[in-house]
């Protein structure tokens, strides 16, 4: 019978970047593909989600420009949380303008995504250059989106091509957001995960975590409402990471 995905550790091999080897090093550790994306306003309904999910999770999505007490205590916390149950920080800025832009926008204002950040998302509409100089820490990486999961979504075949060209050549780019199988050397990210909802009424699509694994040869899932709206965002995140982890398993 022939393999039909490499494993993570060999996905491990391929990977050049030591943030995008450090993600790999935790999934294996922890036994969990799994990251939560929470998008919620107020710090402490982070931080009351990260001690509930912490020993569950790869890596903690957040959308910084939401909160609403954002503070650099409540950044320092979640570091240490980060730290303690071995996770990583994602900050799915979206950058979407040209390097000098984007570089602002990631080194300064009140969030300072550079200074915490483990990694950063980055739209490339503006072309290859928009994701030079940006003069980010060795030990941070970018994922591209080249696909999103939304019903609507504009990318067509070829700008998805040029996404993940751009994306390989790039030694800062660890992976990419797509609907599809990505070359080996890229790790794969894939929001828009529900068990049963195959769309919410603001065009969000969801896929079942065997799906992306079986059909879009996924190396991360990305779950947010699923989890964090449950009465039992403990109980969720373990079926998730169980889920994820089963998937992954099938495809060796
Ligand atoms: P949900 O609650 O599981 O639908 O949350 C999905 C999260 O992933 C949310 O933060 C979105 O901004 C994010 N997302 C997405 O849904 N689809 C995409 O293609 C990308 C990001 Br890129």
């Amino acid at each position: 019978i022939q393999n039909k995905r490499i494993s993570y550790e060999e996905k491990k091999e391929k990977i050049s970047h030591p943030i995008g080897k450090k993600l790999i090093d935790i999934t294996l550790k922890k036994k969990t593909n799994l990251i939560v994306s929470a998008d919620l306003i107020d710090t402490k309904n982070i931080l009351k989600l990260v001690n509930l999910i912490g020993d569950r999770i790869c890596g903690l999505k957040l959308h910084v420009d939401i909160i609403n007490d954002f503070s650099y205590s409540f950044i320092n916390y979640l570091k240490k949380i980060s730290e303690e149950k071995n996770f990583l920080l994602l900050e799915d800025r979206k950058l979407g303008d040209v390097s000098s832009t984007n570089s602002l926008q990631l080194h300064y204002g009140i969030h300072k995504i550079s200074s915490w950040a483990d990694i950063v998302t980055v739209h490339l509409l503006a072309g290859s250059m928009s994701i030079q100089n940006l003069n980010i820490p060795s030990n941070m990486g970018l994922i591209t989106i080249s696909e999103m999961s939304s019903y609507g979504k504009l990318s067509n075949d070829n700008y998805i091509r040029k996404v993940l060209n751009i994306s390989l050549k790039n030694p800062e780019v660890i992976g990419t957001v797509a609907q599809r199988k990505v070359d080996d050397r890229l790790l794969l990210f894939t929001p828009g995960i529900h068990f049963y909802k195959k769309e919410n009424n603001v065009g969000n699509r969801y896929i079942h975590p065997i799906q992306a694994f079986k059909e879009k040869g996924s190396d991360f899932i990305i779950v947010g409402k699923a989890i964090f709206l449950s009465e039992n965002p403990k109980m969720m995140a373990e079926e998730y990471r169980n889920a994820g982890w089963k998937a992954y398993e099938n495809e060796l």
